[in-house]
């Protein structure tokens, strides 16, 4: 007897809450996702299928419309129209982000990370929930959703580059951050701030003489083609991130929030996975091309660069000994 009652009481209450607040919070909306790189590139698809499973489980309700290939600008002018609500889902490198959130910049700084594997560990666990929460708790009114995979960073150049010595008077472009800047100046060459969406024209002007990416973007952006020297300096591991703009989230109820969450984590998951059959493929597409990848000794630029780990690492002192804790 007790127990159908309360059974009753359960339902009850359970009721109510589709039909009271969930119902009345129940909004419409496409959230306009934006990424700078094309179709087809692991980010872009994991987004997208994320937008279809959104679709789905919402009845067309909330559904997601992909702006990619830098059509809404590069990455600074994709945060800023998040912050504002303009776009819903910015999938941007920490690296931009790293000069509105400065916290995050302890995973922007060269050799933080041992390796790929390492950087892997670090964001699956403690310290990157801490980092999104980071994000989410600052005042730049965007809701960090998850990571995605960017790979390692090398440097591409017109001539192979062993040392500093080879990187003098050498213009290297860098994502808009200072301290990438203050990276490139201690490897050796002088380093330029500008944004993805000028890279391509400034490399072939001559206003840059090279750049550094992970091999996805630099065989996707056809970089090789003006600078075909791949050297392996491995000086940045940045994990990637997908934002979404406060403003919106804040209209969104508790149900459809979670629900974003949980899709969140599966395109994490899923982008990684397409993450390591892209780097595969498109690094045998640069080797057929006759790109020279050049073997670099790494501690060469680990040791150059230590200035700038002194530089911005003090303030993170105890969260970089946690990260090289983990192992
Ligand atoms: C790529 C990242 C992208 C950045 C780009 C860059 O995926 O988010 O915008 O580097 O260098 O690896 O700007």
């Amino acid at each position: 007897m007790l127990t159908s009652i309360r059974r009753i009481a359960v339902a009850a209450s359970a009721a109510m809450c589709v039909a009271l607040p969930g119902a009345a919070l129940a909004q419409s909306m496409t959230l306009k996702a934006a990424d700078v790189h094309p179709e087809g590139y692991p980010n872009v698809v994991a987004m997208e299928h994320l937008g279809q499973k959104l679709e789905k489980a919402t009845n067309g309700r909330l559904k997601l419309q992909m702006y990619p290939n830098m059509v809404l600008g590069g990455e600074k002018e994709m945060i800023e129209q998040t912050q504002v609500g303009a776009i819903q889902i910015a999938r941007i490198s920490l690296g931009p982000l790293g000069s509105v959130v400065p916290e995050v910049n302890v995973f922007n700084m060269p050799f933080v990370f041992r390796d790929e594997a390492h950087m892997r560990k670090v964001i699956d666990g403690p310290i990157g929930d801490e980092i999104l929460d980071k994000i989410t708790n600052s005042s730049v009114k965007l809701v960090a959703l998850g990571w995605m995979d960017g790979g390692t960073r090398n440097l591409y150049t017109k001539k192979p580059i062993h040392d500093q010595a080879d990187l003098k008077g050498v213009k290297v472009r860098m994502m808009g951050n200072p301290l990438f800047v203050d990276t490139m100046n201690a490897m050796g060459g002088n380093g330029i701030s500008m944004g993805m969406n000028e890279l391509y024209s400034a490399l072939q002007t001559g206003v840059v003489d090279g750049a550094e990416n992970n091999p996805p973007t630099y065989y996707t952006q056809n970089h090789y083609q003006v600078a075909p020297y791949y050297n392996l300096t491995g000086h940045l591991i940045i994990p990637e991130i997908f934002v979404f703009s406060k403003v919106s989230w804040d209209k969104l109820s508790k149900d459809d929030q979670a629900l974003i969450r949980k899709l969140s984590k599966e395109a994490s998951q899923e982008q990684r996975k397409l993450w390591d059959e892209r780097v595969a493929d498109n690094v045998a597409k640069l080797k057929a091309a006759g790109v020279k990848f050049v073997e670099v000794d790494k501690k060469v630029f680990y040791d150059a660069t230590a200035p700038v780990r002194a530089k911005y690492g003090a303030q993170y002192a105890d969260l970089i000994k946690r990260i090289e804790a983990v192992k």
